[in-house]
C-alpha cells in the first residue's frame, strides 16, 4: 500500500481550521486536524513545504515508523508547529488503518473501556448571578461536569467571558484584527473567585462536578491560596493554575492544597509533563490529539500517566476542529485512565463543513461506529470559507500595563 497524495485544506467557517487529507493507491483516504490557533499558516507551511514530500510513496500502514521518521528525522524535535503537523499525519494514518480494517478507531486501540465519554461544558457569565444561571442551564441540559468562568468586578475583559451575554461560547473569533487586549488584577480575581464558587455550589447542589480554568495567571503560592480557599466547594479540578514551563513549581501548589490540578492543553510532548506526572504534581493531563503528536504520542503520555494515577482530560475548545474531537472521542472511549473530555460545541456552520458521526446526549458524548475516526471534510463547502488572519488575545496588568500570562 502506498501514499499517493496529501494536501492541506484551510477553511474558516467562523474560525480557522487546518486539515490534512492523505490519499492512497487503494482509494482509502484519511484526515487529520492540524489547527494551531493564531499560528495556523505556520503549520500549513511545515506540512506543505517539509512533511508532505517525505510522505509520498510510503506505506501508510507503518504509522509508528512514519511518526519516528517525522520526529527524529527532522533533528529539530518537539514544539507546537512540528507536533501539530506530526499529529495531523498520525491522525490521518490511524483513520486510514481503521478504515482498511473496517473498524471504528477505538477498536484498533484496544476496544471499548466505557459506555460513553463524560464531557464538561462551559458556563460563562459576566458576574456571579449570570454564571450561576449558566451553570444551572447546563445542569438542565444533563451535564454532569461544568466549568464555570465569570467576569471579575473592576476588570474589563476576562478570559472566557464575552462582553455580551450568550456570545461567550465563541470567545476568540477569527476576526482578522491584531490581538485584542484583556486586563488583569490577581488581587481582584482572588477576592472574587471563592465567593463565586460558593454561590455556584450552593445553587447546583453536591453532585455536579465543578471545574475552573485559571489560564496560567497565578504564581504557585497564589494558586496554593486559591486551591485552599476552594477546598470546601470540592472542585473536580483547578486548571492551569500557573505557567508550567517550570514543572517543579507545582510542588508549591501541592504543599498548600488538595484541590485537584489539571494541566497540559498547550503541551506538545511527553517531556512537557514528565516531571509533573512522575512527581504526582497533577491529577489530570490535558494534552490533545492535535497538539501532542496525534494518537500515537497521546497514547504514550496516557500510559505514563496511568502509572501515577493521573487521568486524562483532553482539551476540547472550538479552536480544535471536529476532526480532533472525533479522534479524541475514540481515544477517550478506549483509554483506561480516562477522566473527562472538554466539550465546547462547534457552530452549525463549522459542523456542516465536517460531516461526523459523534453525538452529545445528556452530558455524555459518543463516538460513532463507522470505520475510521468518523469525521470527514466537505471540501467544496470548505472552499467557501477562506482563511482569515486571527489571533488569541493578550493580557496586561491593569495598574501598569505589564504584559501578563494569557
Ligand atoms: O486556543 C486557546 C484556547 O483553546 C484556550 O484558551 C481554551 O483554555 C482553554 C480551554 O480550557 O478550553
Ligand atoms: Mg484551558
Amino acid at each position: 500500500m502506498k501514499i499517493t497524495a496529501a494536501r492541506v485544506i484551510v477553511c474558516s467557517p467562523g474560525r480557522n481550521f487546518v486539515t490534512l487529507k492523505i490519499e492512497t493507491d487503494q482509494g482509502v483516504t484519511g484526515i487529520g486536524d492540524a489547527t494551531l490557533n493564531g499560528r495556523e499558516l505556520s503549520v500549513v507551511s511545515y506540512l506543505e513545504d517539509h512533511v508532505i514530500p517525505c510522505l509520498m510513496g510510503r506505506d501508510p500502514q507503518q504509522i509508528e515508523d512514519i511518526w519516528q521518521y517525522l520526529y527524529k528525522g527532522a533533528y529539530w524535535r518537539r514544539g507546537p508547529v512540528t507536533m501539530s503537523a506530526i499529529a495531523a499525519v498520525d491522525t490521518a494514518l490511524w483513520d486510514i488503518k481503521a478504515k482498511m480494517a473496517n473498524m471504528p478507531l477505538y477498536q484498533l486501540l484496544g476496544g471499548r473501556s466505557r459506555t460513553g465519554v463524560m464531557v464538561y461544558g462551559h458556563a460563562n457569565g459576566r458576574d456571579t448571578a449570570e454564571t450561576v444561571d449558566e451553570v444551572l442551564r447546563h445542569k438542565e441540559e444533563g451535564y454532569l461536569a461544568i466549568r464555570a468562568q465569570s467576569g471579575v468586578p473592576g476588570l474589563n475583559k476576562v478570559y472566557g467571558v464575552s462582553g455580551h451575554h450568550g456570545a461567550s461560547r465563541m470567545y476568540e473569533p477569527a476576526d482578522g484584527n491584531l490581538p485584542s487586549e484583556h486586563d488583569w488584577s490577581t488581587e481582584k480575581y482572588l477576592r472574587h473567585t471563592p465567593g463565586l464558587f460558593e454561590a455556584v455550589r450552593e445553587a447546583v447542589g453536591p453532585d455536579v462536578h465543578l471545574l475552573h480554568d485559571v489560564h496560567h495567571r497565578l504564581t504557585p503560592i497564589e494558586a496554593g491560596q486559591l486551591g485552599k480557599a476552594l477546598e470546601p466547594v470540592r472542585m473536580f479540578w483547578m486548571e492551569d493554575p500557573t505557567p508550567a514551563e517550570n514543572q517543579d513549581a507545582f510542588q508549591w501548589i501541592r504543599h498548600h492544597t488538595t484541590t485537584p490540578i489539571a494541566v497540559g492543553e498547550i503541551f506538545n510532548s511527553i517531556w512537557d509533563c514528565k516531571t509533573l506526572i512522575e512527581k504526582q504534581l497533577i491529577d489530570y493531563i490535558r494534552t490533545t490529539v492535535v497538539h501532542a503528536g496525534g494518537i500515537t504520542h497521546l497514547r504514550r503520555i496516557a500510559d505514563l500517566a496511568s502509572l501515577y494515577q493521573v487521568r486524562t482530560g483532553c482539551h476540547g475548545a472550538t479552536d480544535l476542529s471536529p476532526v480532533c474531537m472525533g479522534a479524541a472521542l475514540h481515544f477517550d472511549t478506549w483509554v483506561p485512565n480516562f477522566g473527562v473530555q472538554e466539550f465546547m460545541p462547534h457552530s452549525e456552520e463549522m459542523l456542516s463543513v465536517f460531516p461526523h458521526d459523534y453525538r452529545f446526549e445528556r452530558g455524555m458524548m459518543y463516538c460513532g461506529e463507522s470505520p475510521g475516526h468518523g469525521v470527514d471534510i466537505d471540501e467544496k463547502l470548505a472552499a467557501k470559507y477562506p482563511y482569515q488572519r486571527a489571533y488569541l488575545p493578550v493580557n496586561r496588568l491593569q495598574h501598569d500595563g505589564t504584559l501578563w500570562n494569557w
